[in-house]
C-alpha cells in the first residue's frame, strides 16, 4: 500500500483560533485582503525595502519619534500624527522606494506578529494569489493560511482569499486538508469567484470601508493577480522574497 505523501494545507478563520492550529505547520500565510496585506504586497512590488508590521500604536510612535515613515490605521482610518494608513495606493509612492516603512493595523499586523511562531511567514493577498499558490507548491511544506478577521472575528474578505489558495493546492494533488474551516473556505470562494465585489457586498468590512468613501481601495484589493511580488518576514522585517525562489505566473 502506498504512503500518502501530500502535505496538508489548512485554513485558520482568525487570530483567535491561531493556538488551535499553530503546532504541525512550517509555513504560514497571514491574509488581510482589506486591507492591510493588500497594501503590503503592493509597497513590497513598488520597491519599499522593508516593512516593519507593528501590533500597537505605543510601538509605531517610538519608531515615529526615532524618524521612521510610519503608517498607522485604526477602524479603517489613518491614526492622527503618523504619515498614512493602509491604502495600497499610499504603499505605491514612488517616495517610497527603497525606504523602510513601519505599519500598524488594526488586524493584520497584528495577526502577522501571532503567525511568528511558524518558522517561515509570507504575505498573501488577492492581488498575488497565483504567484504565492505557484511558491507554495514548490515548497513541499504543510501550509497554515491564517485569515486576520475583523477583531478575532471571522470575515469573508479572507475566507475568500484563503479558499482560493486551499482550492488551488488541493487540486494539485499535492496538498490534502482535513479541517472543516478548509471545505468552507474552498466552497465559499467558488461561490464568491466570478463576482468577489457583488458578493460581498454586505460584507461586515465593506460596509465599514464604503462609510469611509473606501471603494476604489477594496477594488484594487478584491483584483486578484495583479502583482507577483511575495513578502516574507525575516528578522521581524518584511522583505521581497529573494529572487532565487521568484516565480513568473
Ligand atoms: O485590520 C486591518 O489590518 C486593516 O487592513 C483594516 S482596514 O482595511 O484598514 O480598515
Amino acid at each position: 500500500m502506498r504512503t500518502d505523501q501530500r502535505k496538508r494545507v489548512e485554513v485558520c478563520f482568525s487570530p483567535r483560533q491561531f493556538e488551535l492550529y499553530k503546532d504541525s505547520y512550517e509555513i504560514c500565510v497571514v491574509i488581510d485582503v482589506l486591507r492591510a496585506t493588500s497594501a503590503i504586497c503592493a509597497g513590497i512590488e513598488n520597491g519599499v525595502k522593508e516593512i516593519i508590521p507593528v501590533s500597537t500604536i505605543e510601538d509605531a510612535q517610538r519608531y515615529k519619534d526615532d524618524g521612521y515613515i510610519v503608517a498607522a490605521e485604526r477602524g479603517g482610518e489613518i491614526v492622527n500624527g503618523f504619515d498614512f494608513g493602509n491604502s495600497p495606493y499610499s504603499f505605491l509612492d514612488p517616495k517610497l522606494k527603497g525606504k523602510s516603512v513601519v505599519l500598524t493595523t488594526t488586524n493584520g499586523t497584528k495577526a502577522i506578529n501571532i503567525a511568528k511562531s511558524i518558522p517561515t511567514v509570507v504575505i498573501g493577498s488577492l492581488n498575488n494569489l497565483d504567484s504565492v499558490c505557484k511558491w507554495l507548491l514548490s515548497q513541499n511544506k504543510n501550509v497554515l493560511l491564517l485569515g486576520s478577521g475583523w477583531k478575532d472575528k471571522f470575515n469573508l474578505e479572507d475566507t475568500i482569499c484563503a479558499g482560493a489558495m486551499a482550492d488551488q493546492l488541493i487540486e494539485s494533488r499535492l496538498f490534502k486538508a482535513e479541517e472543516d474551516s478548509t471545505i468552507a473556505a474552498k466552497f465559499i470562494y467558488r461561490s464568491a469567484r466570478e463576482n468577489m465585489f457583488s458578493f460581498l457586498r454586505a460584507s461586515s468590512h465593506r460596509r465599514r470601508l464604503r462609510k469611509l468613501n473606501l471603494n476604489e481601495d477594496v477594488k484594487y484589493c478584491l483584483t486578484p493577480n495583479t502583482l507577483t511580488t511575495i513578502p516574507i518576514l525575516e528578522d521581524g522585517k518584511l522583505v521581497r522574497l529573494e529572487s532565487k525562489h521568484e516565480v513568473t505566473v
